[in-house]
């Protein structure tokens, strides 16, 4: 054996190519996601682009300022689209404030405007991209801005119920005491006011929810309570709102944890909003339910054993989308 031959080359470590995220919309939601996505480390690259290029360049220098203190990332803003060039996933967060005497329907129609006018722009600054939508009325932007696209289904999706079924989460958690971690269960549907938590497939630590004991006899999940607990999901955005004016932080983690499954590859499930085609006989509306998060967008979506109640509700859910987006021609 030669000299050269026996040197053994030291192990070089592989490093992960560069993960540029791109964030349409630096309002409180949209500054959120990016603050989280930074924490957590999920990207190298964090681009904001809003309307109001004041915003986004504050919030990407104060971002900026705090790099030392999370794992190394750049952060920019500009009101220029060309900031998102070549973003491997795009975050979709803006939409106008309501107006005071406009209507939540006027609303959506001025989103939905939007939506139509920046995303065929975005698919040419970044023709790779996955695209997450977060503007509401979700699941009807996220159609709209399938539509406007012209890509594959698989890579545009809303974060639909993802937000909800964690509200879900805490809830029980707090009702029975059981560490939100084993606490499984997902909201299904619209994410509003017809949405549906499927309780027949939730569990708790491996117990169906519906079977679930209580620990010492509390804590049990009776009709009344469950009931409650759902009025509670749909109504808990409405209280934060209240208070203080927006919802950022639940979203901003919740974004940002979808946005790890695309940059991981994991194959997540989650209940993120997809166009629909035979879930359950229901095709043609992006609606939430678990589906498989991977690097190519959204994958399977996993027909969750459902009774006949909840495919109901379901099928409420998705006709009460479908004609929301048909009163805007979609
Ligand atoms: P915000 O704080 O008003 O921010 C919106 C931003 O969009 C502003 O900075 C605007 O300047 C910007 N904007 C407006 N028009 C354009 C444009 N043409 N191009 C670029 N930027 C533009 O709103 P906030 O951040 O609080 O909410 C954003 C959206 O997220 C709203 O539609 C909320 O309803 C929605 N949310 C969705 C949730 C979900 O679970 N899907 C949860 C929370 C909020």
């Amino acid at each position: 054996m030669t000299e050269a031959a026996a040197t053994t080359t030291p192990e070089v470590p592989t490093r992960r190519r560069t993960t540029n995220v791109g964030i349409v919309g630096a309002g409180a939601v949209g500054a959120t996601i990016a603050y989280a996505t930074l924490m957590r480390g999920a990207a190298q690259q964090v681009a904001l682009f809003d309307v109001n290029g004041a915003k986004a360049r504050a919030e990407a220098l104060d971002l900026s300022h705090g790099i030392q203190f999370v794992p190394m990332a750049h952060v920019e803003g500009s009101d220029d689209v060309a900031v998102l060039s070549d973003s491997d996933v795009i975050i979709f967060t803006a939409g106008a404030k309501q107006k005071p005497g406009q209507s939540r329907l006027e609303l959506a129609e001025t989103t939905i405007a939007l939506v139509r006018q920046i995303v065929p722009r975005l698919v040419e600054v970044a023709p790779d991209a996955v695209h997450i939508l977060v503007t509401n009325p979700v699941d009807v932007v996220t159609y709209a801005a399938l539509k406007a696209s012209g890509l594959p289904s698989s890579r545009v999706f809303g974060s639909g119920t993802v937000l909800d079924s964690s509200r879900l989460r805490f809830l029980l958690a707090e009702h029975t005491g059981v560490a939100v971690q084993n606490v499984h269960a997902y909201v299904a549907g619209e994410h509003g006011d017809s949405e549906l938590p499927l309780w027949s497939s939730a569990s708790i630590a491996s117990v169906p929810l519906l079977d679930w004991p209580g620990l010492d006899g509390t804590g049990l999940l009776d009709a009344e309570v469950r009931d409650r607990i759902a009025r509670d999901v749909v109504e808990s955005a409405y209280r934060v709102i209240e208070g203080k004016g927006a919802t950022n932080y639940a979203i901003g983690l919740a974004a940002s944890r979808i946005l790890e499954a695309v940059v991981y590859d994991e194959r997540r499930v989650l209940p993120v909003s997809s166009l629909l085609e035979n879930y359950h006989g229901i095709s043609d509306v992006c609606l939430s339910v678990p589906s498989l998060v991977h690097a190519d967008g959204v994958g399977d979506r996993i027909e969750v054993p459902m009774t006949d109640a909840e495919l109901d509700g379901l099928r409420r859910s998705a006709e009460a989308v479908r004609a929301t987006a048909q009163r805007f021609g979609l």
